[in-house]
């Protein structure tokens, strides 16, 4: 059955009298397994095996390892910005929200080249960029609510930036620095917000995602008009904790969104050494799961997608996953050299002709939304917000050497106690080898 919003949806019968200790019994296991069984299949010929009825055969078939056709990506707005068919989706966003929109993907793009030439000046210890990824970052933070969880991977800085996190609480955890929320204990760009919904970035790769379904499980137990919002790259689907993930939020029917960035590569490893599928969106039928491919340099097909992904996911309590195919620009991280294992004119091509703020500019230019005169004020107003941003979170004082124990124990176990002792001494004795900035 192909699926979409025509899809026939039966109100899913959550909230009865299960008491919150219970575990929620599924609802929607048998009439999803159903239409595998057709009329035209011969009764006799089947058999009620736990989990559906499935018919028989005399034809000895293989699935085929490859599709007939591989699956489209839902498109608005074709390389230059022109809607491909007039259609609901390009009215969805309005005026405010488009400029909003297209302020936040150039401010995200200036972070990142004022942020990244800090690194290179020593300045930061390590920076890594989400050039060529704005239109998945802005736009899926502009179609969902403040109150969704957001579990992210590392390249989507971008929806902490559309919630209001300011220039400056960037520059704090990049230099982590006294203001930075963390205590300056992460690497830079390990970004996290209690207030902002946003738990903090964690390096290890995947282990949001079943993190994620638990969230997702708990805002199902609590009745919250909210789902749970969760990141990945193509390279993290190969961590088994992208299937178990999916697997759970399927058999568990909870409120999540899966939305998988496919920007070619994970690190220096092309995709097609990390998997032999149609990308990632064909995995999501296989867990039981609704899915859907979407062009992620097209601001507006993403916005619409995850608009409607997010309506999905609460309304019926089910999981979606949304497959975006976009290209990581930049290196991976500033420890990283891409030309080294892909051509330059790969990179370019993606940089100019796919660049998907270029394209999203062109279409709020062509409804007279935008001028060239708001561009240069835009562009010098945030550099200068910027470079400002640097200058204080420079000069902040570091956290304390006692930060970097604390906040896991009541009291301090005597394994730390031991530890911290130990480290005293051994600055005591090398101060040489370790910061001159950090008070003891
Ligand atoms: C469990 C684990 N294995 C390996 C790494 C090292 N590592 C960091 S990022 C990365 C590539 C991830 O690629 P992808 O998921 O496609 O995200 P992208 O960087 O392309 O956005 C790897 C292998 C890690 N952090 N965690
Ligand atoms: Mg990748």
């Amino acid at each position: 059955m192909a699926v979409g919003e025509s899809c026939p949806h039966k109100p899913h019968a959550l909230f009865g009298t299960v008491r919150s200790f219970l575990r929620y019994k599924s609802t929607e296991a048998q009439s999803q397994l159903e239409p595998q069984y057709t009329d035209e299949d011969d009764d006799d010929q089947a058999i009620d095996f736990p989990g559906g009825r499935v018919s028989f055969t005399s034809e000895m078939t293989f699935m085929c390892e490859t599709p007939v056709k591989r699956v489209p990506c839902f498109r608005v707005l074709d390389d230059n910005g022109e809607p491909i068919i007039y259609s609901n989706y390009e009215q969805q966003v309005s005026k405010e929200v488009a400029v909003k929109m297209y302020n936040y993907m150039v401010t995200l793009q200036m972070m990142d080249t004022v942020f990244y030439e800090a690194q290179r000046q020593g300045r930061l210890s390590f920076y890594l960029t989400t050039l060529g990824e704005e239109a998945i970052n802005i736009a899926s933070a502009a179609a969902l609510s403040t109150d969704d969880l957001i579990l992210p991977q590392y390249r989507e800085p971008g929806i902490l930036l559309w919630r209001g996190f300011t220039l400056q609480e960037f520059a704090d955890q990049l230099f982590g620095n006294q203001d930075d929320y963390g205590k300056g204990r992460q690497m830079p760009i390990h970004y996290g917000s209690n207030k902002l919904n946003y738990i903090t970035v964690s390096s290890p790769l995947a282990t949001q995602l079943p993190q994620a379904v638990g969230v997702a499980y708990s805002l199902k137990m609590d009745r919250k008009d909210a789902c749970a919002v969760t990141y990945c790259g193509d390279g993290s689907t190969s961590e088994g904790d992208f299937h178990a993930a999916l697997n759970f939020a399927a058999v568990m029917e909870v409120p999540i969104l899966f939305i998988c960035r496919n920007n070619g590569w994970a690190i220096s490893t092309p995709t097609e050494e990390q998997f032999r599928s149609d990308g990632i969106v064909v995995k999501g039928p296989a867990y039981g799961m609704r899915s859907i491919r979407v062009d992620g340099n097209d601001a507006l097909a993403v916005y619409a997608a995850i608009h409607t992904a997010r309506r999905m996911a609460i309304s019926e309590q089910r999981p979606v996953l949304i497959e975006a195919l976009t290209y990581r620009v930049g290196h991976h991280s500033t420890s990283d050299d891409s030309t080294k294992y892909r051509p330059v004119d790969e990179i370019e091509y993606w940089k100019m002709a796919r660049n998907p703020v270029n394209r999203f500019r062109s279409w709020v230019e062509k409804n007279g939304w935008w001028s060239d005169e708001e561009e240069l004020e835009l562009r010098n107003s945030v550099k200068k917000q910027l470079l400002q941003a640097i200058q204080v979170a420079e000069k902040v004082q570091k956290p304390e050497l006692a930060d970097l124990f604390s906040d896991v124990y009541d009291n301090l176990p005597s394994n730390l106690c031991e530890q911290e002792k130990l480290l005293r001494e051994t600055i005591k004795k090398h101060p040489q080898d370790f910061p001159s900035d950090v008070p003891l």
